[in-house]
């Protein structure tokens, strides 16, 4: 196999976390300020100019309790010259056949004009908020350096970890990429009835992130931030992996049960985690409690093969220690292969999971070190969450469906469009062309009403009703696909085989033949993952499959998006807004 000599040492930064920023100590209150900062990612990295949340990468973690609302004033104070270089490599693989995005530098590629120029125009999202409308950085609400946004946040939800970020339209890769980001902690009295831990030392939060970085004249690291594509493929996959600001770094650990509190916050990359220990891993250590918005109904194993978590989804894990001597040491390994599409990969074989052609020629996360005497091990609640249930068949068959084809259209000269095609039933005399799925003895024919982000609303859910979402993947990747306001959970992830007839993909039609069946070279298992039985707000679509999930917006009433998670794939239209509104208003819609 084929490898590429890391010129980063892995493992000598200790694992940083970010500092606490409670907002019971400010009254609610707060005010964060957007700035430019300088932060080292590695020992051996020169520093790097970012723009963060106070100037720091990552932004503070925000803890907020349940029912105590946190007001933010988000000052925009960036300026100087926008910190990372965009570029894309003229070939997708160097002389030796390198894929130029395992590479640091350029590699040939001419820094975006157009991104150099950027003003730090900037919005903040709170991804998982039950946030009302206003408050909720809509993509086009920006506000330039100088100004700034006072958002309220009722925090009348569950305990969860959310995290903000940039949600800027066109180019929150770039912004969330140049340091934008931090995690947002909620927390509550069920938790706290669990007895689980809540702080430092035993509650860790672990921001996982790529980066790649330019190189000087003699071909070393310069520090310089690097966003780079290919001509094959649009999406960032750098080489380096990240955790809460630096390259590979340590968690000291005692032997005890710790919490670590997990978030992909990754452009496009999806991780598999493997814990292994002398070379075997071990993933009995690890037990999951909970997922984007909270505490599951009871705890799990993880998958078989390992953590996967896609772009803004989260785990909240609880690990096991408290067998290991002082001196043990385990290392966190990724073994999904890039662009992710749902490919398996044994836990067993992690530690050989260095792929090139998977833009992934380094595995490694982060090590784990036990330091310290035993301590006692804490007792797992056989019951988490209390507080929802999955949607009974009765309720689901009175659901509202909608349904989403999930396309990718291939551009001459230009990165190819994403898109979210929305659809709705086509009368019997509208013909070609036309979506049609297949289920059985019956099929459902369909046609495209939306396109693109700034095509006309079509969907209008009624607050307090419960919906279904039918997600229809016609590509040959894996999209987190995200619904801001309420959660929702998956009801079912079935397989599909589908033909597209050639020019099918049209700027705002589509033609294609889907039968709920599986296709004769489709290898996934298209399960639902115990840990995917929670209240999700990010759920991965893989290829040859229809993912359906139920949804109730409860408490606000507005404009909001949904969109693919992915962020060069968000930013290059897979993103559509849904305006919730009162059922008393909705006979005075036109
Ligand atoms: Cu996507």
């Amino acid at each position: 196999m084929r490898a590429v000599a890391s010129p980063l040492t892995p493992f000598v930064d200790r694992l940083p976390i970010p500092r606490r920023l409670i907002a019971a100590e400010h009254d609610g209150r707060l005010t964060v300020h957007l700035r430019a900062g300088r932060h080292q990612f590695h020992r051996d990295l020169p520093v790097s100019d970012i723009w963060g949340f106070e100037g720091t990468v990552p932004g503070p973690t925000i803890e907020a309790e349940r029912g105590q609302p946190v007001t933010v004033d988000w000052r925009n104070e960036l300026e100087g010259p926008f910190p990372v270089t965009d570029t894309v490599a003229p070939t997708a693989a160097d002389a030796d056949g390198v894929p130029a995005q395992c590479l640091p530098g350029l590699s040939g590629g001419e820094p975006n004009r157009q991104t150099a120029a950027l003003t730090g125009h900037t919005v903040v999202h709170l991804h998982g908020g039950l946030t009302p409308a206003v408050f909720d950085g809509w993509a086009e609400n920006l506000f330039a350096p100088g100004q700034d946004a006072e958002f309220h946040y009722p925090m009348n939800q569950r305990a969860a970890q959310l995290w903000y970020h940039d949600h800027v339209m066109g180019i929150t890769k770039l912004d969330v990429y140049a340091g934008l980001a931090g995690l947002w902690i909620v927390r509550d009295d069920r938790e706290r009835e669990l007895g689980l831990p809540e702080g430092p030392p035993f509650e860790v939060p672990l921001l996982i992130q790529d980066r790649n970085f330019d190189l000087d004249e003699h071909g070393r690291l310069n520090g310089r931030l690097v966003h780079k594509t290919d001509p094959e493929v649009m999406e960032a996959f750098p080489p380096f992996t990240v955790v809460n600001g630096k390259v590979w770094p340590v968690l000291e650990v005692q032997p005890s049960t710790y919490r670590l509190r997990v978030l992909n916050g990754s452009n496009a990359r999806t991780y598999r985690l493997v814990v292994v220990r002398d070379g075997a891993p071990e993933l009995d250590r690890i037990t999951q409690i909970g997922t984007d918005h909270g505490l599951l109904r009871t705890p799990v194993t993880v998958p078989a093969d390992g953590l996967v978590l896609a772009s803004a989804e989260r785990a909240d894990l609880l690990v096991d220690f408290s067998d290991l001597p002082p001196g043990s040491e385990l290392t966190v390994l990724n073994t999904a292969a890039a662009p992710f599409d749902g490919s398996a990969f044994p836990a067993a074989e992690a530690e050989s999971a260095a792929d090139l052609e998977g833009l992934l020629p380094y595995p490694e996360v982060l090590r784990i070190r036990v330091v310290g005497e035993a301590t006692s091990r804490r007792s797992i609640p056989r019951e988490l969450a209390t507080d929802f249930e999955p949607a009974s068949e009765e309720a689901l068959a009175g659901a509202r469906q909608r349904a989403v084809a999930l396309v990718e259209r291939e551009l001459d000269g230009e990165p190819n469009m994403l898109t979210m095609r929305e659809l709705a039933p086509a009368g019997d005399a509208e013909d070609a062309p036309l979506l049609t799925v297949t289920d059985g003895a019956e099929t459902a024919r369909y046609r495209v009403v939306a396109a693109h982000f700034e095509d006309a609303t079509t969907f209008f859910p009624m607050l307090g009703e419960l919906e279904v979402w039918q997600l229809i993947n016609l590509t040959g990747d894996t999209h987190p696909i995200h619904l801001h306001l309420d959660p929702f959970q998956i009801v079912t992830r079935r397989p599909i085989r589908y033909e597209i007839p050639d020019g099918g993909i049209r700027e705002r039609e589509l033609a294609a033949t889907v039968t709920l069946e599986r296709g004769p070279d489709d290898e996934l298992d298209h399960r639902i993952d115990d840990n995917e039985r929670g209240l999700k707000d990010t759920i991965r679509v893989n290829p040859n499959e229809i993912v359906e999930i139920a949804v109730r917006f409860t408490t606000y009433s507005g404009r909001y998006m949904y969109h693919c998670h992915i962020l060069e794939h968000e930013d290059r239209d897979m993103m559509r807004p849904f305006v919730t509104m009162p059922a008393a208003l909705m006979p005075f819609m036109a």
